[in-house]
Order: structure tokens, then C-alpha cells, then sequence
């Protein structure tokens, strides 16, 4: 199989948990710091695979996004040759204690979790520990005070997303006459992602008068919610429609494309557009003139989670936080960057 070597991953955190208000603990790996891996050592005997199975619990399917970490995690099963058992639970927490009791009860070596949520983890979590099953956390984080309920959380740096996607905006509204009316299109409620990225994005903005978020509304990550909302938005009086639109996700903005072309205005031209996720659809439309900018978040956490799975079972420890390294890609680089993107 193929080797993911640690230092893909860009960085570390010491500290657990990760909502936006611990981001000074986020320490970039380097070279230099390279002493806070020192209980770590990389793979270079891999432990046999063929016996771990392991129980991974897929929130859901709700974007293109979901799809892409759910086959990355798929290939990367089979290519590790771990058995995986998933199950989608279609946006549902409650799905997912049930998928995690179902794994429990079959004595699983491993449990991988995608939280819809990151409130109301503690109970289950005490479940399995109880159990002897080590958890990772994936994609999205839960916010438990004892962070020894789990090995380790593998996803992106949500807040550090938000902050692009308004770094992005300030730069490209400068020469604008405020102030500029920001509409947001939010994730699902309570997830990490929606409550980091909208954090990020606020903070930075925060203190330039410029800027306001006069709109803002949850759209579930889906186009089609992301479609409806944004005709709400649009429904208002011409001088409330907003110069800006920040969504938290692709498929949000794709259907936000839709129903700003419905309204017939131009996307990309007379409503700014920043999204999070980089799929090719995304640039696709970025190309187009239809979304300017798009910060990445990269669901092809697969080979990571597996060689983590093998990394505990193999007795090794490991960073209690993994970040992979994200970009920034703007309409100047879509058109030659689309046929590269995996997903
Ligand atoms: O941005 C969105 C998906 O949790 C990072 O969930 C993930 C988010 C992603 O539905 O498209």
C-alpha cells in the first residue's frame, strides 16, 4: 500500500479539542519543531492489516464533499486491506449511536467517528472506552471534556478556513464603498465545521466597520438548501440584497449560483461569492466567472485514517491532533486547475 508519511500533515495540535476559541494552541509542523513528534515514529514496518477491522460511523451524504471522503476512506480500506464497516446515518446523531452500539456489540479493533454535531458525544464515547475500542475522530470534532476519550481527531482547521475566505474578501472589496452587506449561507447547525468557519470568518472582520453580516442563515450543506435560502435572501428589498455571499460549503453555493441567476443578477459580478471545499464543481463555476473564490478543504482523509488505525494497533502514539494542509484558489488558476482536482 501506499505510505502517507507524517509530514504531509501540516499540523499538530497539543492540546485537545478545537473549536475556534483554542486556535492559538494549533503549532505548525516544520523541521524545526519536529521534537514535538518525538513519541511518534513513522511507519516503516507496517503492522499486518488484514486482521483490523474497523467500524466507521459516515454522518451522512449530504455533499460532494461526503462523497469524495467516503470513497477516499473506502479505497483507502481496501487498499490497506482493513475491513471496514460503515454506516451512513443520513445526518442523524441518534443513527450514529446506533451504528456505534452495533459496532461495540460485534467487537470491532477500532472505531472511527465523522460527528454530525460536536455536542453529546460523552455518553457514547464512555461506551466504548468502557469497551476497550479506541475512537479516532474524523472530519468533524466533538467537544468532550475528557479528551482521553479518543486517540486522536484527524480533519481540517475550520476556523483557519473561515478566516481565508474573509482574508479573501477584504482584499478583494478594497477599493469598494462600504459599508458591504455580507450574506452567509451556514452549514448544518452545531457542526464544527459551520460553527469554526463562521467564527473565523466574524473575527476577522470584527473592528472593520466596512463589512456586515446582514444576512445569515443555515442551509444544511446541501444545493438545494443552499438554493432556497438564497432566495430568500433575494426575496428582500433590492437595497438589502447583499455585495458578498460567504458559504460555508460548495454545494451551498452552487445552488446560491442557481437562484442569483433566477433573480437575474450575475454571479461572481454583482454578488461577490466565497465558498469552502474546492470540488470540481466549485471550479467549474469558478472558471466560469460564477464563484471567485474558493477555500479548500480536503475530504481525502482515507489513507490517513487507515495508517492511523494501524499506528494505534501497533501500540505507537500518536499526534492527538492532524491537520492537512489546505490552499486558497482563486478564478485566475481555476481553468487549469479543474482537471487536477480529485474531487
Ligand atoms: O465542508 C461540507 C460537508 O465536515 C468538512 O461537511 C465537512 C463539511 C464540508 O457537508 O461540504
Amino acid at each position: 500500500m501506499r505510505l502517507i508519511h507524517w509530514s504531509m500533515v501540516l499540523v499538530l495540535l497539543l492540546l485537545p479539542g478545537c473549536s475556534g476559541g483554542e486556535q492559538n494552541s494549533l503549532i505548525p509542523m516544520t523541521t524545526e519543531n519536529a521534537p514535538v513528534l518525538a513519541t511518534f515514529q513513522p511507519l516503516t514496518d507496517p503492522p499486518a492489516a488484514q486482521s483490523i477491522v474497523l467500524g466507521f460511523s459516515q454522518l451522512g451524504s449530504e455533499s460532494t464533499w461526503r462523497e469524495a471522503n467516503t470513497a477516499s476512506i473506502q479505497e483507502a480500506a481496501q487498499e490497506a486491506g482493513i475491513t471496514l464497516v460503515m454506516k451512513n446515518a443520513e445526518q442523524d446523531q441518534k443513527k450514529q449511536f446506533a451504528a456505534i452500539r452495533s459496532f461495540i456489540r460485534s467487537d470491532v479493533d477500532m472505531i472511527a467517528i465523522a460527528p454530525v454535531v460536536q455536542t453529546g458525544w460523552e455518553p457514547i464515547l464512555k461506551e466504548i472506552k468502557q469497551a476497550g475500542i479506541p475512537v479516532i475522530i474524523l472530519d468533524r470534532s466533538v467537544n468532550v471534556k475528557d479528551s482521553s476519550l479518543y486517540v486522536t481527531f484527524i480533519g481540517s482547521d475550520f476556523y483557519e478556513e473561515g478566516v481565508k475566505a474573509a482574508k479573501y474578501m477584504i482584499d478583494k472589496m478594497r477599493h469598494s464603498a462600504g459599508p458591504i452587506k455580507i450574506a452567509e449561507l451556514q452549514g448544518t447547525v452545531g457542526s464544527t465545521p459551520s460553527i469554526d468557519r463562521g467564527e473565523g470568518f466574524r473575527d476577522t472582520i470584527a473592528g472593520n466597520s466596512n463589512f456586515r453580516i446582514t444576512q445569515t442563515k443555515p442551509a444544511d450543506f446541501t444545493q438545494s438548501g443552499g438554493r432556497k435560502v438564497m432566495r430568500e435572501f433575494l426575496r428582500q428589498p433590492k437595497e438589502e440584497w447583499p455585495q458578498v455571499l460567504f458559504s460555508h460549503n460548495d454545494d451551498m453555493a452552487i445552488g446560491a449560483v442557481e437562484a442569483i441567476e433566477e433573480a437575474g443578477l450575475q454571479p461572481g459580478t454583482d454578488i461577490i461569492i466565497i465558498s469552502v471545499d474546492g470540488t470540481r464543481r466549485a471550479f467549474d463555476k469558478m472558471a466560469q466567472g460564477k464563484i471567485n473564490a474558493v477555500v479548500e478543504c480536503n475530504p481525502l482523509l482515507g489513507p490517513l485514517l487507515m495508517q492511523a488505525a494501524k499506528e494505534i494497533m501497533a501500540g505507537r502514539t500518536l499526534p492527538k491532533r492532524m491537520v492537512p494542509a489546505e490552499d486558497v484558489f482563486t478564478q485566475e488558476l481555476a481553468g487549469t486547475e479543474v482537471e487536477n482536482r480529485k474531487y
